[in-house]
């Protein structure tokens, strides 16, 4: 893309501008494209509720692009506006799965090397949780958006569970198959149902003694690094992660403990 930065260019120019603003149409002139429905009929008077809504988020000269009645008493609004205030980049700090990754085959040839054996991978999206695009697009053979699904992988040996799974079963199921890796995916959070989930799940490892036994991935849609953490999560994959990302984590994490191990065995 002709005016991408490169992020380490970025860096330099931020430590110099700490005000960071989106960018529409010219620098600094804090453009955003923004989508919502309001609960009242297509009308003149809609129009300039949307605008007050606009206004009231903070953002400055709002145009209302589109509007459109999507039933009797509900309308459909993209509108423009700016984000004048921007904020400061040089306090953002996010923690991120910080791995190199890997094509498929050099994660089959690492596993070859390094552990002689498949890597043993068991899936599910747990709960009440009724959706499996996510771990499917995770697993499956064809993958997802041009990545291959771990099931694709000479060296990994998948269990996909589907979803649904309680997490007593998905434990049960994860020990009988003497899985290395359990991915988690949740996709539904209203209610905070992913967090009671997965901490549920967490305690349940942790009382069965077997937490250790497995490198514990979660994945959704609203799912972070951080979140997975707090949650008692080895790492957190979030929108835009593929299984060449997961499977880098895990290999090279695996490795890392088996390295680990190795050197504090006494000889
Ligand atoms: C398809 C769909 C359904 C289908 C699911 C079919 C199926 N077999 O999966 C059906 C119709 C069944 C459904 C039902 C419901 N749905 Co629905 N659904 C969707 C929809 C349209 C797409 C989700 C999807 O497939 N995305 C594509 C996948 C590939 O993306 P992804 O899951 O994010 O996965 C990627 C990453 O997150 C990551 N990832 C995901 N999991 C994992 C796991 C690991 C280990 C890793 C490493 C990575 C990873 O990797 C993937 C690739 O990058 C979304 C809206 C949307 N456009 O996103 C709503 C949505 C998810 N659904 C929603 C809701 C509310 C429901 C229902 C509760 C509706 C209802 N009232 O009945 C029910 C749920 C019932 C239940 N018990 O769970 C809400 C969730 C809101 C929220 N935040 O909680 C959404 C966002 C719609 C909305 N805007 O309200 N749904």
């Amino acid at each position: 893309m002709k005016h991408r930065i490169p992020e380490h260019e970025g860096e330099n120019a931020m430590s110099t501008e700490h005000r960071v603003k989106p960018y529409g149409d010219t620098m600094n002139d804090g453009r955003v494209q923004v989508s919502f429905t309001l609960p009242v009929p297509d009308s003149d008077r809609a129009v300039e509720a949307a605008r007050e809504i606009m206004l009231s988020m903070g953002l400055a000269d709002p145009l209302i692009a589109w509007h459109e009645a999507l039933d009797e008493g509900f309308t459909f609004f993209v509108a423009y506006g700016s984000h004048e205030k921007g904020i400061d980049y040089s306090k953002i700090k996010v923690q991120t799965v910080d791995v190199h990754v890997m094509s498929m085959e050099e994660t089959d040839a690492m596993i070859r090397e390094r552990f002689g054996r498949k890597i043993k991978v068991i899936g599910a999206s747990t709960g009440t949780d009724a959706h499996t695009v996510g771990i499917d697009a995770i697993m499956n053979m064809k993958g997802y958006a041009g990545h291959f699904g771990l099931e694709r992988y000479d060296m990994i040996e998948t269990l996909n569970l589907g979803s649904q799974v309680p997490n007593e079963e998905f434990i049960r199921e994860a020990i009988a198959f003497d899985a290395d890796v359990m991915l988690v995916s949740q996709t539904v959070t209203q209610k905070d149902v992913h967090i009671q989930n997965v901490t549920e799940l967490v305690e349940l490892l942790e009382a069965e003694s077997v937490r250790e036994r497995f490198l514990l991935i979660l994945g959704g849609p609203r799912v972070t690094h951080e979140l997975a953490k707090e949650l008692g999560c080895d790492a957190g994959f979030g929108l835009g992660k593929y299984a060449d990302d997961v499977a880098s984590y895990f290999v090279t994490e695996l490795d890392k403990r088996r390295r680990a191990e190795r050197n504090s065995t006494p000889t």
